[in-house]
């Protein structure tokens, strides 16, 4: 099995476009009798629906963005009555009110297929026991890949997150071949894992899907290696219908992964003027949902930086995305240079007697943000060297770790032009997820004002 929805999957690209297109149409007409937020909007730009013939007059379309699902609070954006709904989920946003999405029954479909689709793709096969470590609730992760699991035909564990003790005693007795979490508690799993000797061949688990927070290539070797799996991506955001909205295929790790643009329609357009990136820029995600009944959305600005390309590929047509950036308002400006936590992730991954677990604190010093970063020293360096205190000042390290701490700073220098206060700690000492998602910047500044 290659493919959970061959055809569609597989769709050359013009029948792809007309596909898109003819439901584009149909969608702008449904939004316009239904949804008086767009009417108002379109008339506003003296747009009909008759306007938007394809996906190429998108453009002409006003973005959607997350301020307008709070003006319209809790259900204002529904294009049907909340009775016809069978499903609410909402994400809690770090101001005020959730965001709250709903879904008609064939909504429900859609978000099982493009699951399905995506398991197949990161290697899943009916009969496989799948392991949920995603939350359960309100969040979109648990019941969208429990769903996804169960179309597939697979034997879906609902664990939900957190609770590390059941999860390793279910890797070991239930002996299932796939996990799903955040990539953060991947990592945790495997830490645990190697804290109680107990080692990746013991487990059946041969794939991890990871997703809901950003993730980088260092965070996929170290969970490859500490659980003995192949590490894929899936990504999807609740307002889009949830997880699923992309996955890598596992024979195509780190190229990118595939978005279901059947359903939903990307583009990366500049994060300050709003104009279309071509093929390949990084700029802001915006998608519209082709085919959502009980809350599509148009132009929707994730705020996810990213780039799309065609690859060509022999397996699927659909285009890729490659991993997040981060999202626009997670960028940091310190002392006017712009930087995404997982540009210093990056340097890390080259120092291999570091660990990919790193926190960043940012603080402000009179009229001057500062940035610090702590991260980890691996358990064999610090053995090796008899166990040093790491908490006197870098000139009093041993010289391995006065040169490695020496080093980190020039090549961070170097490749994010900033200058930071670098800790070096032991390992285990930076807060890990507690199941869910993990934030890797601590910022003084916000709890001070
Ligand atoms: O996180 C849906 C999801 C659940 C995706 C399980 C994957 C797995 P929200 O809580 O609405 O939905 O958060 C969406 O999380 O806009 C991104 O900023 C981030 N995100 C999700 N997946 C990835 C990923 C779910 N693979 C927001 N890489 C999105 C990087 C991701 N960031």
């Amino acid at each position: 099995m290659k493919y959970f929805n061959p055809e569609v999957e597989t769709l050359p690209l013009d029948k792809l476009r007309q596909l898109q297109d003819g439901r584009l149409q149909k969608l702008a007409a449904y939004l316009y009798t239904q949804v008086p937020f767009y009417r108002k909007q379109w008339d506003e730009a003296s747009l009909r629906p008759s306007d938007i013939r394809g996906v190429n007059d998108l453009y002409k379309l006003p973005f959607t963005r997350k301020h307008h699902l709070r003006e319209n609070y809790p259900f204002g954006l529904f294009a049907m009555p909340v009775a016809e709904t069978i499903r609410l989920h909402a994400s809690s946003g770090t101001t005020g009110k959730p965001t709250v999405v709903g879904y008609s029954r064939k909504d429900i479909g859609i978000f099982s297929e493009v699951v399905a689709r995506s398991l197949v793709a990161s290697g899943c096969r009916p009969g496989m026991k799948l392991q949920n470590a995603y939350g359960y609730g309100l969040f979109t992760g648990g019941l969208g890949l429990h769903y996804g699991g169960e179309l597939l035909g697979m034997t879906v564990i609902p664990v939900s997150g957190g609770m590390t003790e059941r999860q390793l005693l279910l890797l070991q007795d239930f002996r299932p071949e796939v996990i799903c979490c955040t990539p953060s508690y991947a990592q945790r799993l495997s830490e645990e894992l190697a804290a109680r000797g107990i080692s990746p061949e013991q487990l059946n688990v041969h794939t991890a899907i990871l997703g809901a927070e950003p993730w980088t290539e260092a965070i996929r070797t170290q969970v490859e290696a500490g659980m003995g799996v192949k590490a894929v991506n899936i990504y999807g955001l609740s307002e889009i219908i949830g997880p699923g909205v992309s996955n890598e295929d596992y024979e195509e790790r780190g190229t990118g992964s595939y978005i279901w643009e059947d359903h939903f329609f990307p583009e990366v357009v500049d994060k300050d003027t709003g104009e279309p990136l071509p093929e390949g820029e990084y700029g802001v995600l915006v998608f519209t949902t082709l085919t959502k009944e009980a809350m599509p959305l148009v132009r929707y600005w994730t705020n996810d930086i990213t780039s799309i390309y065609y690859e060509h590929s022999e397996k699927r047509t659909h285009i890729k995305m490659g991993p997040i950036r981060g999202r626009a308002d997670d960028m940091l400006i310190i002392r006017g240079v712009n930087l995404f936590p997982t540009q210093v992730e990056d340097v890390i991954k080259d120092f291999n007697q570091l660990m990919p677990s790193y926190q960043l604190i940012v603080s402000r010093d009179g009229a001057m943000d500062s940035l610090a970063v702590k991260v980890e020293v691996k358990e064999d360096v610090l053995r090796a060297l008899g166990r040093p205190n790491l908490q006197q000042p870098p000139a009093a390290l041993p010289d391995a770790l006065r040169t490695l701490h020496g080093a980190l700073g020039r090549k961070i220098k170097e490749s994010i032009g900033l200058t930071m206060a670098i800790t070096l700690v032991e390992p285990g000492s930076i807060p890990r997820s507690e199941g869910g998602k993990l934030n890797r910047v601590l910022d003084l500044r916000k709890s001070r004002n």
